[in-house]
């Protein structure tokens, strides 16, 4: 924030912090001040993309923000202390996917200071000669510049940075030099910089006489109780002074004009660089109709398709039809063709820059998918590429997207600040396919099954390509084809249902009880955007309450099959009227290596269980059907049996499909 504040970029986007003692004053009262900035990188810092709160992401971003910007050199600053981190320590790999021709390069400068908050660094304390020996083993020219008089330091450092300025220069120039082989060069040794100097720096060397300068305790505040200690207060005055302010600024506040032409101009000042305000770059991507991918429906349920094998092929025309402008990109940790994706190999490779076998599949030096073990990897480097104003999708298994949790808050924090910062431009949304879900763990089993994150097997495939577009258009909806209660009245009970295992199982369960239970009126309803469910004044996709009970009735009962945790559906609900009626059945943290249906029958979210809860809410229905309760009971039994002798689902629950040709209400 100083840098930019002195380079200027800092007042002309916040206009009243003046070049002079009343913006200077501003300026450093506001500094982690309520109502004021936050003390590290925030998006209210000129210049940056990287959110400096949580630690150990700055390398994934900076190689995010490289890639396919030939042009961009990023200078990235790891504190020793974020490279204990485990994305972090798995960072210094993305070496092995940056393409010197096509892709700008990063500069890792490792600042070993020593120290965290409380505690030496791992690598600050190792000798330079194994560090060397460990970045060499990474594929680095590692140079050090190590020392603690300031001015010496500095030569150095400039001395360092041009030779590895040139050193970058030079590796991109030979790789993309008329005669190089792109499909054939080298991973290049990129320079890679350590910089040794103490924690706290000219900060004060002893406060009551401990050790600061050089050591952890100068994290931060070196110096408290500035108010109530005149020590410390007079301490603080010292080493404020030491900098000698008045030779740097003029009478009035202004920045010497001296020292302030050092700073580059326009674009090139940090704080103003089109990059770190992505949304200025952002060009639309290119997309081809949907329409045309569209699977064939008859009538509902009666076709399977496996929806990310379509959706590869979508994929592949994005890449196709974006070639030029190269900016998508997909994501995944090693999933891709698991996820039956493949499709988009027609139209691209993943890019890998180690050593490439005769016998490798769909490896490249360019490639358009990046595949790495590392959900921390795929998110950051996505982050990165959307921040600097491109597009791109990460394809994750559902059960392991958690591991992301964490950034995707803060990355999500970052788009909220940013959205009411009028300077920054929008940028594209983090598209995530979550896949492998919960409900289809045949091999996996347990280990592989969590839902709460918020979805790859052939699947019925319910609505035609109009009504899919109408449908999730709105995001809720009557299915009038799979319903029987007539129009003009209410009916006996609302299934709802949301994700495509639940949506499966509640068709399942209306098509038996409208077979044994035909009086019945039943009120089919489809949730695909669960944030309608919520007031709208909590949520702008949220609908009214009026038509929340046109839906859902006020006083019916709902049997709600939901895909994740049932909780998160009381939670949106709890305000709506008929919220007391409604009964979800989701995830119940029960699983196993077992068959699809068996999955859904532990955790209660199989047709019988619906059916019989059915029997269980419709006032009066009870006694009536106790014969079909004990129906749907012999038939878990069977299910349960069947299972255990055949290890697969019943021939009954495998080829079940929607037994009526037209819509309920058209009496088939
Ligand atoms: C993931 C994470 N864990 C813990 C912290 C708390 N924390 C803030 S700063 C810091 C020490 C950082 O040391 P280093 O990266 O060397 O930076 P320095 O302040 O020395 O420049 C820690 C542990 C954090 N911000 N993020």
């Amino acid at each position: 924030m100083a840098n930019t504040y002195l380079e200027g970029t800092y007042s002309e986007i916040y206009p009243s912090i003046r070049q002079d003692i009343d913006g200077l004053r501003q300026l450093f009262r506001q500094f982690s001040f309520p109502g004021g900035i936050p003390s590290h990188a925030a998006p209210e810092t000129p210049g940056s993309i990287h959110e400096g709160g949580e630690l150990g992401y700055s390398l994934v971003h900076a190689h995010g923000a490289a890639f396919d910007n030939p042009d961009l050199i990023v200078a990235c600053v790891v504190g020793d202390g974020e490279a204990e981190t485990g994305p972090l320590a798995a960072s210094w790999h993305c070496n092995k996917f940056l393409n010197p021709g096509s892709d700008g390069a990063v500069l890792p400068i490792l600042h070993l200071n020593g120290y965290k908050i409380a505690n030496p660094t791992v690598l600050g304390r190792m000798q330079d000669e194994e560090l060397v020996s460990l970045f060499h083993g990474y594929g680095y020219e590692t140079f050090v510049v190590a020392g603690s008089q300031p001015a010496a330091m500095h030569q150095r450092m400039a001395a360092v940075l041009d030779k590895v300025i040139d050193d970058i220069h030079s590796i991109q120039w030979q790789a993309r030099s008329p005669g190089a082989n792109g499909d054939r060069m080298d991973r290049p040794r990129w320079p890679l910089i350590i910089l040794r100097s103490p924690k706290g720096w000219t900060g004060p060397k002893e406060v009551d006489g401990k050790k600061v300068e050089g050591f952890w305790r100068a994290h931060q505040v070196p110096i408290d109780k500035v108010r109530e200690n005149p020590g410390h207060l007079r301490l603080l005055e010292e080493w404020m002074r030491s900098y000698r302010p008045q030779e740097l600024f003029g009478e009035t506040g202004q920045l010497s004009p001296e020292i302030a032409a050092l700073a580059p101009t326009g674009n090139r000042r940090m704080g103003a660089s089109p990059h770190a305000n992505g949304g200025l770059l952002k060009r639309e991507l290119c997309l081809p109709d949907f329409r045309t991918y569209a699977v064939d429906v008859e009538k509902p349920g009666s076709s399977q398709a496996e929806a990310t094998r379509v959706m590869g092929s979508y994929l592949r025309d994005v890449v196709h039809l974006n070639a030029e402008s190269r900016n998508f990109r997909l994501m995944g940790p090693d999933e891709t063709s698991s996820n039956r994706l493949d499709n988009v190999f027609e139209a691209t490779d993943r890019v890998w820059m180690e050593g490439i076998e005769p016998y490798d599949v769909h490896l490249a030096r360019q490639g358009r998918v990046r595949e790495v073990l590392g959900e921390h990897m795929c998110q950051g480097w996505l982050e990165g590429y959307l921040l600097t104003g491109r597009h791109g999708l990460f394809a994750c298994y559902e059960a392991f997207v958690h591991i992301v949790d964490s950034m995707f808050n803060q990355h999500a924090k970052w788009l909220k600040v940013s959205r009411k910062l009028s300077w920054r431009r929008p940028i594209a949304s983090l598209n995530y396919l979550l896949t492998s879900h919960v409900w289809r763990q045949d091999h996996n089993g347990f280990t592989h099954q969590d839902p709460g994150f918020l979805d790859v097997q052939p699947a019925p495939q319910w609505l035609t390509m109009d009504q899919a577009a109408r449908h999730c258009d709105v995001g809720i909806g009557i299915w009038d084809w799979a319903s029987n209660d007539p129009d003009g009245s209410e009916p006996d009970v609302v299934m709802a249902c949301a994700g495509d295992v639940p949506t499966l199982e509640t068709v399942a369960a209306v098509s038996l009880l409208r077979k044994h239970a035909p009086d019945l009126k039943i009120r089919v309803v489809n949730v695909v955007d669960l944030m309608t469910l919520q007031p709208k004044d909590e949520h702008p996709h949220g609908i009214s309450d009026a038509e929340f009970d046109g839906l859902f009735t006020r006083d019916r009962p709902v049997i709600f099959a939901y895909h994740g945790y049932p909780h998160l559906i009381h939670r949106l609900t709890y305000r709506r009227k008929n919220h007391d009626n409604m009964h979800v059945r989701g995830y119940n943290e029960e699983g196993t290596t077992t068959t699809p249906f068996d999955m859904v029958v532990l955790n209660r979210l199989d047709r019988f269980h619906l059916a019989m809860d059915v029997i269980e809410w419709v006032p009066g229905l009870g006694s009536k059907a106790a014969h079909l309760k004990q129906h749907f009971r012999d038939k878990l039994i069977e299910h349960r049996d069947y299972v255990g002798r055949h290890g697969e689902d019943m021939p009954e629950i495998q080829n079940w499909s929607w037994p009526y040709i037209t819509a309920g209400r058209s009496g088939d």
